[in-house]
């Protein structure tokens, strides 16, 4: 058989997406069709013991580890060799998409059923796993699960994370969902190489009429949490000179890191995706905000630069209106490069098929970013309709899916066969 004429089954795969993307299914008001499956929620737990079912009607076989990774292993011909990787996450941000993570799982066992359907027998065994808590949006960091995988965080202080929402312990909701796996954290043994099929999650594939995205590494990423405390007051009898309003902090913090951004340019992003007051109430003077900002930059040394201004910012504002600030780091991770001949390998097998291509970094963290630490690794985006994700109007046109998923069989295919 001539493996390079190869091709997966498309659609089989949209099949699952479709079936994956009913669990947790968000539908909008002009038909657009997204996914709410908050980590380690029971909507996760359901999504989990799909893919699982599909894993094991595939004939994988499957290993659960001590933070809920799931790995689905495809035998090869030397078992002694390590296994080529590739995979991303199911678990969505609340207002989620039906391709952002879960393409990337789908996308491998699309790979390895239509291995299995052709015969075609490979040296090293195949991979497909999913991390946990990719997202962070309940649990930070984000790429919780692949962070502790390769030992970038103890397991012991993973399992003790408390949700953002409700204050849940994440090993006790990892327990409650059934996924507290019997395989140790960190993993034993790195893999021979990572491969991440993705959505841009952005508008520059679109823009540019390309469609494989060649992904050179991930930029930088700083979140923190701010908890701002001034003084409850009635709205009506404080006159504005005594007020120490978090509330009006709030936003001049939010105006004020948008300006950092907009000064700095360049790839430099800025977003405040979380704000609470308390008591939330139209005739009080708030006494206590908590809040989210969200940095990042390809660039270290300028992520560095927006972190020190926003610091800045903070300091000056406290002073003025006499509120404390107290910051609590949720996230950093510096910008990740990715292995410069997996880069050339997905470009030349991207062309080979003869598809558009181009290089770009990635603006969204991404398991891979993790996986990265361990081994040679790289990810292959494909185009987002008009640059959404993380909204339930996300789409990815057929054929795009077709093309990205068959540059994941081809470079899978090359590197389980190699020595
Ligand atoms: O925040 C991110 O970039 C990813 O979606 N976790
Ligand atoms: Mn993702
Ligand atoms: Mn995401």
């Amino acid at each position: 058989m001539d493996l390079d004429a190869l091709r997966i089954d498309v659609d089989r795969l949209v099949g699952r997406l479709d079936a994956l993307g009913e669990i947790g299914a968000v539908h909008g008001p002009n038909g657009e069709r997204g996914c709410a499956r908050l980590a380690l929620t029971d909507a996760d737990r359901d999504g989990r013991d799909l893919v699982v079912g599909w894993m094991h009607d595939l004939g994988l076989d499957v290993h659960v580890d001590a933070i809920g990774n799931v790995v689905g292993v495809r035998a090869g011909d030397d078992p002694t060799l390590a296994p080529v990787m590739t995979g991303s996450h199911i678990d969505t941000v609340r207002t989620g998409g039906r391709f952002d993570g879960n393409l990337g799982v789908l996308g491998g066992l699309e790979v390895v059923e239509t291995l299995e359907r052709h015969g075609v027998r490979t040296r090293r065994p195949i991979a497909v796993a999913f991390f946990t808590d990719e997202e962070g949006a309940r649990f930070q960091p984000d790429m919780l699960g692949s962070l502790v995988y390769v030992g970038g965080m103890s397991l012991e202080e993973a399992l003790d994370v408390r949700a953002a929402d409700d204050g849940a312990r994440l090993g006790d909701e990892l327990a409650r969902i059934g996924y507290a796996g019997p395989v140790p954290c960190p993993a034993a043994s790195a893999p021979h190489a990572f491969v991440e099929l993705h959505i841009e999650q952005g508008p520059v594939l679109e823009d540019e009429g390309v469609t494989i995205g060649v992904v050179t590494g991930v930029q930088g990423i700083s979140w923190t949490e701010l908890t701002i405390t001034g003084q409850s007051a009635h709205a009506g009898t404080t006159p504005m000179r005594l007020r120490r309003d978090p509330g009006y902090v709030a936003a001049e913090i939010t105006a004020g890191v948008r300006a950092i951004a907009r000064q700095m340019a360049g790839t430099q992003v800025a977003t405040v995706g979380r704000l609470e007051y308390v008591p939330n109430l139209v005739n009080v003077v708030p006494s206590r905000v908590t809040m989210t900002v969200d940095l990042r930059n390809t660039d270290e040394h300028l992520l560095q630069q927006a972190e020190h201004r926003f610091a800045s910012l903070c300091e000056r504002l406290a002073a003025d209106e006499g509120v404390t600030i107290e910051r609590r780091t949720l996230a950093r991770f510096e910008p990740v490069e990715f292995d410069a001949r997996m880069i050339d390998r997905v470009e030349a097998t991207a062309q080979r098929l003869g598809h558009s291509t181009m290089r770009m970094p990635s603006g969204a963290g991404h398991d891979a970013q993790m996986l990265a630490r361990v081994c040679p690794t790289s990810m292959i985006f494909v185009p987002s309709a008009n640059g959404l994700s993380h909204n339930i109007a996300e789409h990815t046109d057929t054929a795009d899916l077709q093309a990205g998923a068959d540059v994941l069989l081809q470079v899978l295919l090359a590197l389980a066969n190699e020595g």
